[in-house]
């Protein structure tokens, strides 16, 4: 799905703003046409979460109503319009000038409805999206059902079956774009490289089965290179040979300008010539090992909840660098596109992840339910993502649940269905994700005690360890020698490159203890500088990533202080825990 683009045969309308909102917990805004305006609205940023712009919806899943006005210009008559919704969290309808024109479900991923026939050239038009986010057993990731885990350590007042704060609304940008009658519909870009050449191989799908001509071009400062494009049933290939390429890394993330013209369109991408691949324990950017040193994170921040909010995009990004990170998980759900973009921009790997956090396996019946649910969210995110040379991993799960998994008793599974059931779900999965990008490595996040053997299909094995904190929790000598045999082990047993992709305590900032005890700056400091230095004496750790790189909204519960998950270097508001300085002595040397 291509990112919308303003250029002479394109046009793009931002309706990012102030918006009405109202909330209708009775579902009665339909039968009586809210779509064309609120009679008790107020004031609603989009995007935005809803739930930390106001108290009183600080809990509020159910139904809300969202309605704009955008003045559609009279020169876009004669072109195909969308409107594209970057994510809305769970279920979005959109309604232009009171026509249903579509409705999308799951967070987390754009969508676009052609609206061509329903609008008002060169005046106002009406837009409405109701969206809800209510807690489900089908969605993904699910709500209202048992967690193995204990659903009321982790979550009491919002049945979640995922630690962190369920934010709804519209939380990436509306956009109204127009294209011409016969356009580009989708590109595929795939690089790969011969000794210092670099090589780019180009699809190109038009809306219509044409037979016609076009070009494609790649240039850098004032050099290019181009092909013809021979469309043939609306399909076109080409190969592109770039003699002493410029290889995309994340110590030097060069992008070339990829520009695809037909007779009626035309469309530019940002392209970085780089390839990917596994040897042993290493992870391999352009042939040469690699680690991914970083963090898992959340799209979280004051008042704007899981909106987009670029500053804070901006400085994150900054922050990380200065901790000396190269890499992050979306941890748990993809980000926004202008997230992946900036990473493209200043070299960072990332771990791609669908929703799928904390799946549970408990009957068939659920199971089969699940899976179409993130069938649906691997495509959209393989389709959204697939050109951009910062993503390396598609991830199809993070801590997938068997029925049985105990933290206190974390071998007692013997018998359980939930778990051949699962190693069939996740398979089918890590299979697609290899079958939609054979280009790319694919994996899955594995929980703590949970059957090593559901990874088996995994190009890397990714692991999230609570040594020291959920168990041996304050004895850290005996919590890292179990971590360190842990690592051996699996190494053993796989012979594929390991990533810690989550490891972390939680630490009130300002809290201090000496001797440093568990949620004291200090513990944490220790507790990361430990796990770093176990890591650095294995060659088949492909790289660390601490949870978290800031805290975090989850739900309240007697596990969560103030709402938080603390387990961030930063605090929420960005200021650096001692532990930050611990990861820049090992990452910036
Ligand atoms: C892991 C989860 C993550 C949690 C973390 C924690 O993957 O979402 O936030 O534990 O408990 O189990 O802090």
């Amino acid at each position: 799905m291509l990112y919308p683009q303003q250029n002479n045969s394109r046009n793009k309308l931002d309706l990012s703003g102030i918006w009405d909102f109202q909330i209708d917990p009775d579902g009665i805004g339909e039968a009586n046409g809210w779509f064309n305006g609120l009679h008790n609205a107020r004031p609603m940023a989009v995007p935005g979460s809803w739930n930390e712009q106001y108290e009183d919806l600080f809990n509020y899943l159910s139904l809300g109503w969202y309605v704009t006005s955008s003045f559609v210009p009279q020169s876009w008559q004669g072109e195909r319009v969308f409107i594209r919704v970057g994510s809305a969290c769970y279920f979005g309808t959109v309604y232009v000038n009171g026509v249903k024109v579509g409705t999308h479900d799951g967070g987390h991923l754009p969508f676009a409805f052609e609206i061509s026939e329903h609008l008002n050239w060169g005046s106002e038009n009406v837009i409405a999206i109701s969206v809800e986010n209510e807690l489900q057993p089908t969605r993904v990731p699910s709500g209202n059902i048992q967690s193995p885990l204990g659903g009321g350590m982790l979550a009491s007042n919002m049945r979640t079956t995922f630690d962190f704060f369920p934010f709804a609304g519209i939380h990436r940008p509306v956009i109204l774009y127009s294209v011409p009658q016969t356009h580009i519909e989708d590109v595929t870009v795939v690089t790969d490289i011969e000794g210092s050449d670099g090589i780019v191989k180009v699809e190109v799908k038009l809306n219509s089965p044409l037979t016609v001509e076009g070009r494609v071009t790649l240039s850098f400062g004032d050099s290019s290179v181009g092909a013809i494009l021979d469309f043939d049933d609306g399909a076109a290939q080409a190969t592109l040979y770039v003699t002493n390429a410029r290889f995309w890394s994340d110590t030097d993330p060069f992008l070339y300008a990829l520009t695809i013209q037909t007779d009626d369109d035309s469309y530019t991408l940002q392209v970085g010539i780089r390839t990917i691949a596994v040897q042993g324990g290493q992870i391999l950017l352009n042939g040469k090992a690699v680690k991914m040193n970083g963090f898992g994170r959340h799209e979280d921040f004051i008042a704007s909840g899981k909106g987009l909010n670029l500053p804070l995009m901006v400085k994150d990004y900054q922050l990380m660098r200065w901790t000396g990170a190269n890499s992050y998980r979306t941890s748990h759900y993809p980000y926004s596109e202008e997230e992946m973009q900036l990473a493209d921009r200043e070299g960072f790997l990332i771990i791609d992840e669908i929703p799928a956090v904390s799946l549970q396996f408990e009957s068939d019946e659920m199971a089969d339910a699940r899976l179409k649910v993130c069938l649906q969210q691997l495509d959209e995110l393989i389709t959204r993502d697939k050109n951009h040379a910062s993503v390396l991993m598609w991830c199809v799960a993070n801590e997938p649940l068997p029925a049985s998994l105990r933290l206190d008793n974390l071998n007692a599974k013997a018998e359980d269905p939930s778990v051949p059931r699962g190693k069939k779900f996740l398979e089918t999965l890590l299979q697609r994700a290899r079958q939609l990008d054979p280009t790319r490595l694919v994996t899955l996040v594995g929980v703590m005690g949970g059957p090593i053997d559901w990874m088996h299909e995994c190009d890397v094995i990714c692991l999230n360890r609570y040594w020291g904190w959920y168990v041996l929790g304050g004895q850290l000598p005996a919590a890292l020698a179990t971590m360190e045999k842990e690592l051996d082990d699996t190494w053993q047993t796989f012979g594929k490159p390991i990533l810690m992709t989550e490891f972390g305590a939680d630490t009130m900032a300002g809290m201090h203890g000496h001797p440093a005890v568990m949620w004291t700056e200090e513990y944490q400091a220790d507790y990361i500088r430990g796990h770093l230095a176990v890591a650095e004496r294995k060659e088949f750790v492909a790289g660390m990533q601490v949870w978290n790189f800031a805290d975090f909204a989850a739900v309240q519960s007697i596990m969560r202080v103030g709402g938080l998950n603390m387990k961030g270097v930063f605090t929420r508001s960005r200021q650096p825990k001692m532990a930050a300085h611990v990861l820049r002595e090992f990452w910036k040397k």
